[in-house]
């Protein structure tokens, strides 16, 4: 495979250097299964295709020759909202999902039935729970986790009322928005089912109120994301900066590697915790350098944020990580774990041990996560692990040897944290100042996947260094911020290299008064993805500040190479949230004229927000640099 070929696939060279290897050995990766399905499907592509019942599937002839309607008679415009929303739904799931998994872990932690998971936070749990409305007066931990987690599991259900972890977390202006389309979510799990509901053969047939069904559930989304924050904050820890090293180079020959990967820190935050105790089992077996933890996707920006544990690779590279063949066990929750990866272990020695009893993989291990004795199940993982360093190929071992220095850790209250070192009195202002004199011209959150069908990283990496050329402000999640770290972006030096003037400046008067000796990261790194909502809060923090709301403010977004339907319901309550929001992949809704329309112009005038879709980086930024400058003049700034 020669050089363009490898950069097509990624830019990482390390990952270049393993496809390079899975080639030479016969291996199979994503890259040879995409290609394996070419040409994909145009239908699909468009969203024209229904198989939501037996009478299908059915397709819309997008040149308007053939069939026009489906059976039942749906047409293009029908089933293309359809399937989006369904999408929604799905992503609404997954991330409500993980929030609910956190939510019974508190309630069961305060009743003192889960003894490995003491709060951790007890600032951060008395801040959520006088944001819902307790009373905080006199309680003590447990009996406040006891009423969070009670408030957490009711906003699931069905209930009366908006959904207080949306409700409580926006600006009013945005709730009464919302309220005025109609698209206030109540129970999380009843926005889910009302759009499988409305979407089933023969319910909602107006595609405008399919996509109002589909905000409302992404706002449902919204809620389950900073649920699962905030949760997560409070069993775990809040984030505050961290520097370790991130890409393929943190492997080590001689210690048992493990890589933690998925998204929930359930089960990943106490294998960090137990595995500190097991070094020496790890050396007696041999391995001189002990446990080597490593992370992927977001269960890796978990235990980053928290831990410091080196991030290893994301997304569309897991299966690049096996091989290296050094990964004595790579140990898996739920979400964006690929079956792919248990193909591989036939050529390698590597563990896959599943953990969780809703995401098994056929020729995985199966262990799962007792979280009555979490940190027994830890210690047993971690032995499998241990036991499965004797069996390493050495003829298969080769580990790439770059890596690059990487400081994340940056939630809202470090954020704040930092700003006041600037001003104590009011740490905004020097956020809000520099926004207003033109030094930040705008702020622009980073989120999402990779995706197969872009060069791994390149919408990414070319984007930031652009848009910090022109004085905007980075915010980066997920493995968008996984991919930052990995080349090195989230580094001082970064900023020095790469952002404008304005920037610089002010990440280095913030990194100085912060006892850095130098400016912040170019590319504050925020965490996993549904730590989107860190950065919702310091944007509704900046709004309420300047006592506007939140589709006035030169805030942007955009998830570059997106790809899971997680990544489609966070950038619709993104864009419902008022945000001006790039997606670089076409999402599979051109076979609509109106449905694309409404998504990109229409939701303008509804929400303020709206989508750009534009696969070309540098042509992204222009068009996120217009919708900044529009924003400012609009702000009168
Ligand atoms: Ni987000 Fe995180 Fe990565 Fe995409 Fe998957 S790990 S939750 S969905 S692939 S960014």
């Amino acid at each position: 495979m020669d050089k363009k070929v490898l950069s097509q696939k990624s830019i990482d060279s390390t990952c270049q250097s393993m496809i390079k290897k899975a080639e030479d050995e016969g291996i199979e990766t994503i890259w040879d299964r995409l290609e394996k399905q070419q040409p994909q499907c145009g239908f699909g592509e468009l969203g024209v295709c229904c198989k939501i019942c037996m009478q299908g599937p059915c397709r819309i002839d997008p040149f308007k020759v053939g069939a026009q309607k489906g059976v039942c008679g749906a047409n293009a415009d029908t089933i293309v909202a359809r399937n989006l929303v369904r999408a929604i739904a799905g992503g609404t799931a997954a991330h409500s999902g993980h929030a609910k998994h956190l939510a019974h872990i508190l309630s069961k932690s305060a009743k003192g039935e889960f003894k490995d998971y003491p709060v951790k936070d007890p600032e951060k749990l008395k801040a959520v729970a006088a944001r819902l409305g307790v009373d905080i007066e006199g309680k003590n931990n447990e009996e406040l986790a006891r009423e969070v987690a009670r408030l957490a599991l009711e906003e699931f259900s069905e209930k009366e009322g908006p959904n207080l972890w949306a409700a409580t977390t926006v600006t009013k202006g945005r709730v009464d928005t919302f309220s005025k389309l109609g698209v206030v979510p109540g129970g999380i799990d009843s926005a889910i089912s009302e759009i499988m509901h409305r979407t089933h053969y023969g319910v909602d047939a107006d595609p405008v109120n399919l996509l109002l069904g589909g905000i409302k559930c992404s706002l449902a989304d919204y809620a389950g994301c900073h649920m699962g924050t905030d949760l997560a904050d409070i069993l775990f820890g809040t984030p505050q900066p961290v520097v370790t090293e991130a890409n393929m180079g943190v492997l080590k020959e001689n210690a048992v590697n493990i890589a933690l990967h998925g998204h929930n820190p359930a089960l990943s935050d106490i294998i960090v915790q137990v595995a500190a105790e097991m070094q020496d089992e790890a050396k007696n077996m041999g391995a001189s350098e002990g446990i080597n933890l490593v992370g992927m996707c977001c269960t890796g920006n978990e235990v980053l944020m928290r831990h410091k544990i080196p991030p290893l690779t994301h997304s569309v590279s897991q299966e690049l990580a096996i091989i290296t063949g050094v990964i004595d066990a790579m140990v898996v929750d739920y979400q964006c774990v690929i079956p792919g990866l248990a193909n591989l272990l036939d050529c390698y020695h590597t563990k896959l041990i599943t953990t969780m009893p809703i995401a098994k993989i056929s020729g995985a291990q199966h262990m799962e996560l007792n979280e009555e004795n979490a940190r027994e199940c830890a210690g047993d993982i971690i032995k499998t692990a241990i036991d499965s360093f004797g069996n390493r190929k050495p003829e298969k071992v080769n580990i790439p040897k770059e890596k690059n220095t990487a400081i994340a850790g940056f939630s809202t209250e470090a954020i704040l944290g930092a700003l006041g070192k600037v001003d104590s009195e009011d740490p905004l202002k020097p956020l809000i100042d520099n926004i207003v004199n033109g030094n930040i011209l705008g702020v622009c959150l980073f989120a999402g996947c990779n995706n197969a069908k872009v060069p791994q990283d390149h919408n990414f990496v070319t984007m930031v260094k652009e848009l910090a050329k022109n004085n905007v402000l980075i915010l980066a999640t997920g493995c968008g911020a996984g991919a930052f770290a990995r080349y090195g972006l989230l580094t001082p030096e970064a900023t020095l290299e790469y952002a404008g003037d304005g920037l610089k400046a002010v990440l280095t008067a913030v990194g100085e008064a912060a006892g850095l000796n130098g400016p912040l990261p170019m590319i504050l790194h925020m965490g996993s993805c549904v730590d989107n909502s860190r950065a919702v809060d310091v944007a509704v923090a900046v709004a309420n500040k300047l006592g506007v709301d939140l589709d006035k403010l030169p805030v942007v977004a955009s998830a570059p190479e997106a790809m899971t339907e997680k990544a489609i319901s966070i950038g619709t309550w993104a864009v419902s949230g008022g945000l001006p929001t790039h997606v670089g992949v076409i999402p599979p809704v051109l076979g609509s004229d109106l449905v694309a329309e409404v998504l990109t112009v229409k939701t303008k005038e509804l929400v303020g927000g709206y989508f750009i879709v534009e696969t070309d980086p540098l042509k992204a930024c222009e068009k996120l640099l217009e919708a900044i400058k529009k924003r400012r003049q609009g702000l009168n700034i």
